[in-house]
């Protein structure tokens, strides 16, 4: 036997794959009524291995339109498990019946543009709110800051995905178009802009979870886009209202969106017919 590959864990954060298919019925209806139990057990059976991996999560969902027809979002840290998992998924219902329509691979990662401690502490708790630095207001507040941001940075490169009924992907990058250049703009200019962006966002806290994940290098556009609601009316104002924001207006560019439904594989089989 050969030594199994080393393993492509990256520094910090875990590796994101976004997985459509089709069904192609033509070929499930070749399998006999046994041969198609047998691969619906054995798909469970692989979902259920995924899912008590270390570390690793998987999302199944239905696509919304013909677009595709089932979706995974599948998180783990190390690139050749994705991979290796990946390409069982693919075969699992027998040759042929789930067929690839999209892709898109990213990773977790941390934003250079979160606010430090340091940058709330001047700009927020002396610059706006007045309060002298050293005093008790100013450091208990300070702490809490710290702490909602430790929890908050746990969450982009680890996090726990809820089983929310809608999910919304798209692929995203940032203009490089002439003058509208967001690697041309210096880092404060694009802080500045991010934070608008981040006072935009955290209006939908509870309503939107929202994972932003990294692929320049990876893959075509430089984030994965995966927003999860309870309410569809919520990911299209969200989306609405982030394109009035101005990095948006300006930087914004977007790929296929793509709407699943988050539900248990046997509503899926259900719902897919299989
Ligand atoms: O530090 C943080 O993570 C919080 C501030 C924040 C950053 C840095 C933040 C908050 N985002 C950040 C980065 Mn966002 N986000 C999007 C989209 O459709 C569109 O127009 C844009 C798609 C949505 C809907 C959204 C929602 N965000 C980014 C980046 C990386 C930029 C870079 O590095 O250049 C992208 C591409 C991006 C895009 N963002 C939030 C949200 C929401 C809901 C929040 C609030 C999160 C919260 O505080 O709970």
């Amino acid at each position: 036997m050969s030594e199994p590959a080393s393993p492509l864990v990256p520094r910090e954060g875990w590796h994101v794959m976004h997985l459509f298919y089709h069904i192609d019925h033509s070929q499930w209806q070749m399998l006999d009524e046994s041969e198609q139990r047998e691969a619906k057990t054995r798909f469970t059976e692989l979902v259920q291995e995924i899912r008590t991996t270390t570390d690793t999560q998987l999302l199944t969902f239905a696509v919304a339109t013909p677009k595709a027809d089932l979706g995974f979002m599948l998180l783990t840290p190390d690139l050749q498990v994705a991979n290796a998992f990946e390409k069982r998924l693919t075969l699992s219902l027998g040759v042929d019946v789930l067929n690839p329509g999209f892709s898109y691979l990213s990773q977790t990662e941390r934003s250079e543009y979160t606010t430090t401690s340091e940058q709330y502490g001047e700009e927020t708790l002396s610059g706006e709110d007045g309060l002298e630095k050293g005093s008790k207001e100013f450091e208990a507040k300070l702490e809490e800051f710290a702490e909602r941001m430790e929890h908050y940075l746990q969450h982009r490169l680890y996090p726990v995905l809820p089983d929310w009924p809608a999910i919304c992907f798209y692929p995203m990058s940032k203009r490089r178009l002439g003058d509208d250049n967001w690697y041309a703009l210096d880092y404060d200019a694009r802080r500045l802009l991010m934070k608008g962006h981040a006072t935009t966002g955290r209006k939908y806290s509870g309503r939107i979870l929202q994972l932003i994940t990294g692929s320049t290098g990876l893959d075509d556009a430089e984030w994965g886009v995966t927003l999860l609601a309870k309410d569809t009316i919520d990911i299209k104002e969200i989306v609405s209202e982030m394109r009035f924001d101005p990095v948006s207006v300006k930087y914004g560019e977007f790929g296929d969106f793509y709407i699943g439904m988050q539900m248990p594989l046997d509503e899926i089989f259900k719902r897919l017919c299989l």
